[in-house]
């Protein structure tokens, strides 16, 4: 057994252990309310999950093992000449619960690099697609003609017991986060650079060697990506693509078809695909008022237009955030660096002037501040990856961190499937009418 393996077997048996003892002393604890409103209203502010690798507090943002992205871009282990946070050693701090040593992040390098082989039949399947195929769609069809490779669907069939369960989803989970680059690569080399594929460089790291197989050898294009690929890992669990690959993983389903169905999430303009739809509203707006760097004056009133035509501002608002988001912090302090002169990164900032106040005087919208949607795009079209429609593949990457980490720890916590009960409004109003018999017609 690997040591990363040995480590999370011996931290998951204590923290199962707790959750035993304290479902013991305190299972009948009433922890909150549930209010009608939350129940008609995408389930709101209910707690009703445990995700133990962050936790999004509404103020200040996400906490990967407590640790905020200002602590964690100080504090994990970076790559040689680097200042950005290696992925790596995230993957091994959500799922270990402890920051890294240099020498654990090199090991899971090491580790990715071996078990990074794509059968031949996930290509193919991917070449059988049309190339105008959204990337979004080749990347979930790909993953899904990775699941022949699951170890934990074979052992299932074989009759595994349950206590083997969350080894089998540790090994497929590593494998899935060592082949993503590498398919997500292909697909990108595919639609955009005529097919022209990079083979992957084994000297690399995680987010350099996909940088790199991308087509991009600035070195501050790949500093780019081990930070992209660090923020947008995980948001705890409640959020469609950390909840859907939990809520297929409860079935037993193996990794590959629960992060599938998280894909599928998070390409809904709402969440992940909103990268792209940033860029596209930004490209648009530059269109219509021909200008590359439209005025302040000029974005407010076709922020204006954009709502009264019944649409969403793209990028901004978030579910449980109630401040500029610190990923979209994260990534102006990465702009200021090393992309401060670029119209875009510019017409960025000056949106993020503009828009929150436009958006508060509507009175209805509860966060009127940026996401990490807002930002990322503008970041990479600097660097030359102009094609917007790819760029929820590189958050589907990221996120595949996250929920895969928790997936590890939902079959060695040994969580049941997910059942919560749902109701009728005709049942609802039967309620509220304080009738006796409310479940007969
Ligand atoms: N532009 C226009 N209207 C917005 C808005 C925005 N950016 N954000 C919220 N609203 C509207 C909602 O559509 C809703 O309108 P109705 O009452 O008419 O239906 C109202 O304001 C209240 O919504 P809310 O409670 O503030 O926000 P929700 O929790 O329902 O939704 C989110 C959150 C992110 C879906 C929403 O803010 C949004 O659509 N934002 C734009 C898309 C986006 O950037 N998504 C990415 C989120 C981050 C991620 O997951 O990657």
């Amino acid at each position: 057994m690997g040591i990363l393996k040995d480590r999370f077997k011996a931290k998951s048996e204590i923290v199962s252990t707790e959750i035993k003892d304290l479902l013991k002393e305190h299972g009948d604890k009433v922890i909150g309310e549930v209010l009608l409103s939350q129940v008609y209203q995408g389930m709101r502010g209910i707690t009703g999950l445990v995700t133990e690798t962050s936790l999004l507090d509404a103020q200040d943002g996400i906490r990967f093992r407590g640790y905020s992205i200002p602590e964690l871009r100080e504090k994990l282990p970076k790559s040689n000449g680097g200042s950005e946070p290696l992925p790596e050693g995230l993957f091994y701090l959500m799922l270990i619960g402890n920051l890294p040593t240099e020498d654990d992040v090199q090991h899971l390098t090491s580790v990715w690099q071996r078990r990074s082989h794509v059968p031949n039949h996930v290509f193919a399947t991917i070449e059988a697609l049309p190339v105008n195929t959204h990337p979004m769609t080749q990347f979930v069809v790909a993953i899904m003609a990775l699941q022949t490779e699951s170890g934990f669907s074979k052992k299932y069939a074989q009759g595994m017991s349950k206590k083997d369960y969350w080894e089998a989803v540790f090994d497929d989970a590593m494998d899935l986060i060592s082949r993503l680059p590498r398919i997500a690569a292909y697909i990108y080399r595919r639609k955009y650079k005529k097919g022209e594929h990079i083979q992957p460089n084994g000297l690399l790291d995680w987010a350099g060697n996909f940088a790199h197989m991308l087509g991009y050898a600035n070195e501050d294009f790949h500093e780019l990506m081990r930070l992209y690929m660090t923020i947008h890992a995980d948001h705890e669990g409640g959020n469609v693509s950390a909840h859907a690959t939990h809520l297929v993983g409860s079935a037993l389903s193996d990794p590959y078809l629960s992060l599938a169905a998280g894909m599928n999430g998070l390409a809904g303009p709402l969440h992940g695909l909103a990268n792209q739809e940033v860029i596209k509203w930004i490209f648009e707006m530059r269109k219509e008022l021909q200008t590359e760097i439209p005025t302040k004056e000029q974005i407010a009133e076709y922020v204006k237009k954009t709502l009264s035509e019944g649409r969403v501002v793209p990028g901004y608002g978030h579910a449980v955030l109630r401040q500029t988001d610190p990923r979209f912090i994260a990534q102006m302090e990465f702009g200021k660096r090393h992309a401060a002169d670029d119209p875009l990164v510019q017409t960025v900032w000056n949106i993020y002037e503009v828009v929150p106040p436009i958006l508060q005087s509507l009175g209805k919208i509860k966060n009127p501040w940026p996401n990490v949607d807002a930002h990322s795009g503008a970041l990479l079209e600097h660097f030359g990856l102009v094609e917007y429609e790819y760029y929820t593949v590189l958050f589907g990457v990221s996120r595949s961190l996250g929920v895969l980490a928790s997936l590890c720890w939902d079959r060695a916590l040994g969580y049941p499937i997910e059942r919560p009960k749902s109701v009728t409004t005709k049942l609802v109003k039967k309620w509220l009418n304080g009738e006796d018999n409310i479940w007969g017609d």
